[in-house]
Order: structure tokens, then sequence, then C-alpha cells
């Protein structure tokens, strides 16, 4: 496959911006076999749709994801709603023969995911193809960390310990936004951000989670309702509403593999703004990533006889991503993990083959999520993971 790659996204707030300036940037520093064209933005209201369209570049607006999906000019559809809308509109896009990129997590439920999977084995076979957008595996120090893992220069995998930190909505007067409400976002700090310890985790160890022990937590109740919202930022009303998913989940976990594992995600870590944080332990070796310190990986090497963590910097040309970029030592930020992400997907469907992660482990992270919710609904008792 060779040509343009016309792009219909749906949604443009914070996962929409972010994935429009991916798709503006990946052909101008991967070499890709197709030119990504920002096509058709998508969004319900006409006039802020189209205010979006021409802030981030987008040629055409719709007002209608079922149109978006109808028309002839767009080969890919890119989910960036709430997960509510993910298996309605990628299903609907898979059944008209455009390839789908999905905001994470997959879907808001196993049932959800699994229909999805089912729709992407019937376009796979057609030659359309699906990923799900968890993009911290394409943080170049992840991507290092799982390439040593694979390289056996860790060993065999003991345990695995991973959190992810927020607070911004430390504050009980931050409104209720649908982060917070379970019909629109299926759960709260575990679906948000523990999918991506659980994918991250997932992805390093290059293993599967088979079974979990949890705690959730909501500890405010009520928030005020939202009067208007940008992104993560939103104002109040003087109205009050229910929260209705989890503020916190911390569980434990065990790999198929034969690894231990503890997974944290929270947005009541007060000061802590995105810390995602991975820390893999094998009989050889040790690696630890903090996404705050994005542009580092943490390795030890058992056989050192200085015995301590080396720093490395993940900025060098034979670092993956990495060398598409800047000189060695000059750093990526987020939005590059969006870029790379994109990148990897272009060069698949120029090749014809399936970009990963697919919708199969997208639903694999969603059956750890459910498991969860199992488990901590039952006083922490241990549920297992179905394949
Ligand atoms: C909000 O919690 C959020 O933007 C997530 O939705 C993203 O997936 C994560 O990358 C950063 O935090």
């Amino acid at each position: 496959m060779t040509g343009t790659l016309n792009i219909g996204m749906v949604g443009y707030a914070f996962m929409g911006a972010v994935h429009s300036q991916a798709w503006r940037t990946a052909g101008r520093f991967f070499d890709l076999p197709l030119t990504p064209e920002l096509a058709v933005l998508c969004g319900r209201d006409a006039a802020n749709t189209q205010a979006a369209a021409q802030r981030m570049g987008w040629a055409a607006v719709e007002t209608d994801w079922k149109a978006l999906v109808r028309r002839d000019d767009v080969d890919l559809v890119d989910v960036c709603t709430p997960g509510d809308t993910h298996a309605e509109i990628a299903i609907a896009a898979l059944e008209a023969g455009k390839h789908v990129l999905c905001e994470k997590p997959l879907a808001n439920t196993v049932d959800e995911a699994r229909a999805m999977v089912a729709a992407a084995a019937r376009a796979a076979e057609r030659g359309v193809h699906s990923m799900v957008a968890f993009n911290y595996r394409r943080v170049p120090a992840l991507a290092l960390a799982r390439r040593l893992v694979e390289e056996g220069r860790i060993g065999e995998i003991r345990h695995v310990r991973a959190v992810y930190l927020q607070d911004w909505i430390v504050d009980p007067e931050f409104p209720l936004v649908w982060r917070l409400q379970k019909d629109k976002a299926g759960s709260g700090a575990l679906g948000d951000i523990g999918a991506h310890i659980v994918d991250a985790a997932q992805f390093v160890t290059g293993d599967r989670l088979t079974g979990v022990s949890a705690l959730t937590e909501t500890f405010i109740k009520e928030r005020p309702l939202v009067g208007e919202s940008s992104g993560l930022a939103a104002t109040a009303t003087s109205q009050r509403g229910t929260v209705t998913v989890d503020d916190a989940a911390i569980f434990f976990g065990r790999f198929a593999g034969g690894a231990v594992a503890s997974f944290e995600a929270t947005r009541f870590a007060t000061g802590r703004k995105n810390a995602l944080r991975l820390e893999v332990n094998g009989s050889l070796g040790s690696l630890a990533f903090d996404f705050e310190y994005m542009n580092e990986l943490s390795v030890y090497e058992a056989g050192d006889d200085t015995a301590g963590f080396r720093r490395v910097l993940v900025t060098e040309p034979t670092h993956p991503y990495t060398g598409a970029w800047w000189p060695p030592g000059h750093g990526l930020g987020y939005e590059h993990t969006f870029t790379h992400e994109i990148a990897d997907l272009v060069r698949d469907l120029g090749a014809g083959t399936a970009p990963t992660p697919s919708f199969a482990d997208g639903l694999q992270v969603q059956l750890v999520l459910e498991a969860v919710e199992r488990s901590a609904a039952e006083g922490s008792r241990w549920e297992e993971i179905g394949e």
C-alpha cells in the first residue's frame, strides 16, 4: 500500500488534540509508506468542532460519527471519545471497511471489548486493521526495557511493581467530569490509568496476568456538577451529583510465568502529577522507569561489580524511536509517544501486517480490570483472569 491515508477522527478534547499533533508530525520524522492527511474531524457541536478543526489543522468537519464512518474519503477512523461510545463507533467503522485506532481502555465492559475483538477479526480477513492506543508502550525507555527483557538481560522475572499516580481531583470541589461517571468511563482511576500500567507491565515482561486480589476506594462520594469543560479542566455549578467510579485501585497479581506483581492506580497521590512508574526485578538484574523522567531508564545488572543502578539516558540513535528525532541528550516528551504509536500503525498498514496492541490485547487488559472490580466487590477475594 502507498499513497495517502485519510484520517477521520471522533472527539477533539485532550486525546483528540494529542492525536492530531501525532498525525501531523509522524510523517515528518518517520519514513512512512502512507501520508496521513487530517481529513475530517467529528464532534457533536458544529461551532466547537469547526473551531477545533481550524486550530488543529483538519480539512473538514462532521457532527455525526455515522456520517463520518460512511464517507468514502476516510480510510481510518480514530476514536478519541469517552469509553461508552468506543464499541459502537469502532465496530461500525470496521464494518464500513475503515481501519480503526481506538483510545484506551478499549471499552467500558468485557462484553463490549469481546464484540470489538470479533469485529476486528472479521475486518482483518478483509485487510482492515485495528489498534488500541496504549501510548506508553511507545515511550523509548519502556520500549528499551522490553528489548532488554526479550534479550534475557534481566533473566527470569520475579517481581513487577507498577504505580500510576495523579492528583488532579484531590480537591473535593473539582467537578463531576465524565471520567468520574461509570456510565461514561466504565471505571475511575482503574480504567483510566490502571489500564496503562497493566498494559505496560504485560508489554515489558511479555507475560500475562492470570489472577488478582484488589481493593478500590472512592474518597469523595459527591461533587459539583460540571458547568463547562475543556480537556481535564472544568468549571463547577452549585448542584451536586454522585461519583460512581473508584478514585483509587490497589491490587496484586500473578503472571503466567510465575512473577508476582503489585499495582496502584490513584488520582489521590497529592503532588504526583503523572507518575507512571514501573520496576521489574529479575534473576539477572532489574529495570526501573518513572514517566516524570521519561527519557531515562535505570538498569541494574547483577554481574556488575559496582553493584549499582545505571541511569541510561534513552536518547541514543540505537535506542527505540529516538534516532528519528534530536541529537543524543535533547529529550522527548508525552506527545512523542503518540507520534511513535501512529508511525508504527502507519508502517503496519503499509506492510499489511497486524498492528499492536491489538483489540485482543485491549480485551485482555479489560479482563484484568473486570477481575479487579470483582475482587474489590468481594472483600479482595482472589480472582482468576480468563483468556
Ligand atoms: C487522565 O487521567 C489521563 O489523561 C489519562 O486519560 C491518560 O490516558 C493518561 O495518559 C494521562 O492521564
